[in-house]
C-alpha cells in the first residue's frame, strides 16, 4: 500500500508514529480509520504565498508586520480611486482602525461561530475542517458610520510590503452587509478550535467567507477598502478561477489498501463536502480495473452506482467540541435542541465509507461521486475545475 504520511496518518485518526512503524496497515487497522471532526490547527494543509511566507517570521520582523496580538490592526478606509467605472467616489463617515483588544471587545457582544472545511478551488483534497469564531464583517464597517456610493469590499493582508506578493480579495457589499435569516455572515475570525487563531492559520485575524473557497479567507488581515467598484479584484481572478464560485458538494477518496487477501473487507472511504447546493448522499462504482476512463467512455453511462455510509452526526457534541463551547451557539445548530438544523452541515465535511466483502480474486477501481439536493451527481452541476476541483476520484486495488 501507499505509505502514510505521519500527517495522514493523524487525520486518518490512526494515530502514532509507533503504529506506522508497525508496518503496512492490516485491513483491520484499516476498517477502523475514521476522520476526526475537528481538524487540528497544526494539521490543516497549509495553502500561503509570500517570501518569506508570513507564518514563519519570528521575533521584530513579526512585530514589525504587525502579527502579533499586541501590534495587530486592521484598517477600514474608504477608496480615493477614481476612474471611467468609479466617477462618484465612495464616502465614509469615519475610517477606523481596530486594534485586536477593540476586536475582541465586539466579540464578547456580536461573536459567531461556525464549523467550516477549509478547501482550496486548486486542490481536489478537503485542507481541514475547523470551529472558526469572530466578528461579522457587517458589525465591524458599522463602526465606519455612514457610508455612501460603496458597492464593493476589497480587503487584504499581510504581505512583506511587497506589492507582488499581495494576496487580496473581495466580497459585495450586499454581501457582507445582508445576511439572510438562516443564512452565514462573513467574519473575521480571531478563534479556531476554541483557541486564539495561530499564525500559520493566518492568526491573529483571519477573514471567513462561509460559502466559499479558501481565497476569500484572507489571512494576517490588515486591511480593508471600500469601493466604488463593482468588480471583483480577486487575486484568485487572475489565473483562470471563478472569483465568485462556491464550495462545491463532491466526494475525495482516501487511500485504498493496494492489495487484499481474498476473504477481507476492503473499506472504501474519504470525505464530503457539503457545498451551495447541500448534500443528498456519496454513492460509489466499483468495476474490473482499467485503463483511464475517458470522459466520453459509454461505460459511464451503465454505471452501478451504490450508496455509501454517511458519517453520523456525533451523539455527544461536547466530546467533539472545544471545552466550553455548546453546540447551541454554532451556527447551523437549533439554539434550542443543541442539534444540527439540518445533516450534513452547509460548507462542513462529512466522512463517509462503504466495506466490500466477498470480491473475488482479481484487480479493481472504485469511484465516488456526491450527489447534491437537487439531484446533480458530481461533478455537476459544475463542471468546471476552475470553479473547484471536483472531478470524479478513482482508486485501484487487488484482491489476491
Ligand atoms: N494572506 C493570504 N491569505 C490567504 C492565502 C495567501 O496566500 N495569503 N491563501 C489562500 C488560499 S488560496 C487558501 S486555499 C487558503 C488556505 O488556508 P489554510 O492555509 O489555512 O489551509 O488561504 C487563503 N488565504
Ligand atoms: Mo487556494
Amino acid at each position: 500500500m501507499n505509505e502514510l504520511t505521519r500527517r495522514q496518518a493523524v487525520k486518518l485518526g490512526i494515530g502514532s508514529m509507533a503504529a506506522m512503524k508497525a508496518g503496512p496497515l492490516s485491513a483491520a487497522a484499516i476498517a477502523t480509520k475514521t476522520h476526526p471532526f475537528l481538524t487540528p490547527a497544526d494539521d490543516f494543509e497549509d495553502v500561503s504565498r509570500g517570501n518569506p511566507k508570513p507564518h514563519t517570521l519570528v521575533g521584530e520582523a513579526l512585530i514589525k508586520a504587525r502579527l502579533t496580538p499586541e501590534t495587530w490592526k486592521l484598517e477600514i478606509s474608504a477608496d480615493e480611486t477614481t476612474n471611467a467605472i468609479v466617477t462618484q467616489k465612495p464616502q465614509i463617515q469615519r475610517p477606523v482602525t481596530l486594534d485586536y483588544t477593540a476586536l475582541l471587545e465586539l466579540g464578547k457582544q456580536h461573536r459567531v461561530m461556525f464549523l467550516k472545511a477549509m478547501q482550496c478551488l486548486n486542490i481536489a483534497q478537503p485542507l481541514g475542517q475547523g470551529l472558526w469564531e469572530g466578528v461579522p464583517l457587517r458589525e465591524v464597517l458599522k463602526l465606519c458610520g455612514t457610508m455612501s456610493n460603496v458597492r464593493r469590499v476589497y480587503f487584504w493582508g499581510f504581505h512583506n510590503d511587497d506589492p507582488k506578493q499581495l494576496f487580496q480579495s473581495s466580497l459585495s457589499y450586499s454581501q457582507v452587509m445582508e445576511t439572510p435569516p438562516g443564512e452565514l455572515p462573513v467574519f473575521v475570525a480571531y478563534k479556531l478550535n476554541g483557541a486564539p487563531l495561530s499564525l500559520e492559520r493566518g492568526g491573529p485575524v483571519r477573514m471567513v467567507v462561509p460559502w466559499a473557497h479558501g481565497f476569500k479567507s484572507i489571512k494576517w488581515l490588515q486591511h480593508i477598502r471600500l469601493t466604488n467598484d463593482y468588480q471583483s479584484n480577486d487575486t484568485y481572478a487572475e489565473k483562470n478561477n471563478d472569483p465568485e464560485s462556491h464550495l462545491k458538494t463532491a466526494a475525495y477518496l482516501d487511500d485504498v489498501t493496494a492489495q487484499v487477501a481474498a476473504g477481507n473487507p476492503v473499506v472504501v472511504s474519504g470525505l464530503a463536502i457539503s457545498g451551495w447546493s447541500g448534500l443528498s448522499h456519496v454513492e460509489y462504482w466499483l468495476r474490473p480495473a482499467s485503463a483511464d476512463l475517458k470522459d466520453d467512455d459509454p461505460a459511464w453511462s451503465t454505471a452501478q452506482w451504490q450508496h455509501c455510509d454517511l458519517g453520523e452526526p456525533p451523539r455527544n457534541w461536547s466530546a467533539v467540541l472545544p471545552a466550553g463551547v455548546s453546540a447551541r451557539d454554532i451556527l447551523g445548530f437549533d439554539a434550542k435542541t443543541g442539534q444540527p438544523a439540518s445533516w450534513p452541515l452547509r460548507y462542513s465535511m462529512v466522512s463517509y465509507s462503504t466495506t466490500l466483502r466477498g470480491l473475488k480474486p482479481g484487480k479493481y477501481e472504485v469511484r465516488a461521486r456526491a450527489v447534491d439536493l437537487n439531484g446533480f451527481a458530481q461533478p455537476e452541476p459544475r463542471s468546471i475545475q476552475k470553479t473547484g476541483k471536483n472531478g470524479i476520484q478513482v482508486r485501484r486495488f487487488e484482491v489476491v
